[in-house]
């Protein structure tokens, strides 16, 4: 195993604050985990658009498409369940800030897919992110929601 992944103050920058127990159990899930989190995605993505890119790592267990909570659409992030931690390892490396749907996408390491994590948590539905951005994003639904709403 690389050197960066026994640090894992360095594995991954996002903490999730719906992590149901202490610090110290949030980085052994990360070191530990075989899933990963796919983040700047197209609403347009598909399932199996996923499935074409990520199986080139690894046999993935099972893909959950991000949801909006109240559309029930995609809404731009996924998880991706592996069978081997150096798959998900792998994928991490290698196919994070590749191009999907011509977009980077970005590929973090994810403590576990719990039922519940597959809905956007922002106020409009979709993801936080979503909500506050300023920018003009035709693949994410255009402006971001607050922007909208002005
Ligand atoms: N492993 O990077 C990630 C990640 N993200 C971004 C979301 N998830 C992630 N998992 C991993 N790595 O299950 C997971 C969540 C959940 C699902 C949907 O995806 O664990 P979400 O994106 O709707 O909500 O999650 P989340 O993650 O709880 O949002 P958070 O952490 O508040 O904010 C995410 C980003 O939004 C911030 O980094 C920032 O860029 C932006 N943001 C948040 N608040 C503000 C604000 N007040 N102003 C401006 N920008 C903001």
């Amino acid at each position: 195993m690389a050197l960066l992944f026994k640090d894992p103050s360095k594995i991954s920058a996002y903490r999730d604050r719906r992590f149901p127990g202490t610090q110290e159990e949030f980085e052994h899930a990360l070191l530990t985990s075989t899933t990963v989190y796919v983040g700047n995605m197209s609403f347009y993505t598909t399932e199996e658009q996923v499935y074409e890119l990520f199986s080139r790592a690894g046999e993935i267990k099972k893909i959950i498409m991000g949801l909006d909570k109240n559309t029930k659409t995609p809404c731009g992030f996924c998880f991706v369940l592996y069978y081997s931690r150096e798959d998900t390892e792998d994928v991490c490396k290698y196919i994070s800030g590749t191009i999907l749907d011509d977009r980077p996408i970005r590929v973090d390491f994810d403590w576990g897919f719990q039922d519940g994590r597959q809905w956007g948590r922002g106020r409009s539905g979709g993801q936080v992110r979503d909500e506050y951005r300023t920018d003009y994003d035709p693949g994410r639904g255009g402006y971001g929601k607050l922007v909208q709403k002005e």
